[in-house]
């Protein structure tokens, strides 16, 4: 069955003007983009993001990071979606990612690692929820 997972191409890959490159790994592994945006995060809707994280020692840090430039929220779709875009990217830590995925290529460390991916359908739902209004959502407009 094809699900959802939100991908973000974030602040450093931006910056590193990688967008093109990451989606072309993207579409080429087979998922479809259904909806896409460039916006930059406010510190309060990253930390909305990151509520998870709220107590972790790099929070700070990773909101710094978020809110530092723009970055690109997409809306992936597959058969599998959240598991097969979780293996495309590559582990949190680049170091340890493998061969070939996005973060292996394109990360420069733990922190700074170029694209995020949803850990589950659940997580998805709502990630996608944040950056995408029910009303903009391409699949829900009716005009
Ligand atoms: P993933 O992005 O692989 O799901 P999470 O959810 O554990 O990983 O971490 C969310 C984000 O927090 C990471 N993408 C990274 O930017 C940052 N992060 C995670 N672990 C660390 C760490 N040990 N030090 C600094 N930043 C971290």
């Amino acid at each position: 069955m094809n699900n959802k997972t939100l991908a973000i191409i974030k602040p450093d890959a931006v910056r590193d003007n990688k967008i093109g490159e990451i989606i072309t790994m993207i579409t080429r592994a087979g998922f479809k983009i259904k909806d896409m945006k460039m916006v930059r995060l406010t510190k309060q809707s990253a930390e909305g993001f990151y509520e998870i994280h709220k107590e972790r020692s790099f929070f700070g840090e990773l909101i710094e990071y978020m809110t530092s430039g723009p970055c690109v929220p997409i809306v992936l779709e597959k058969e599998n979606a959240v598991e097969d875009y979780r293996k495309l990217i590559g582990t949190t830590d680049p170091a340890k990612a493998a061969e070939g995925t996005i973060r292996k290529l394109y990360a420069r460390s733990i922190q700074f690692n170029a694209v995020h991916g949803s850990d589950s359908n659940a997580n998805a739902e709502k990630e996608i929820a944040h950056f995408f209004s029910r009303k903009e959502l391409l699949e829900n407009y009716s005009e």
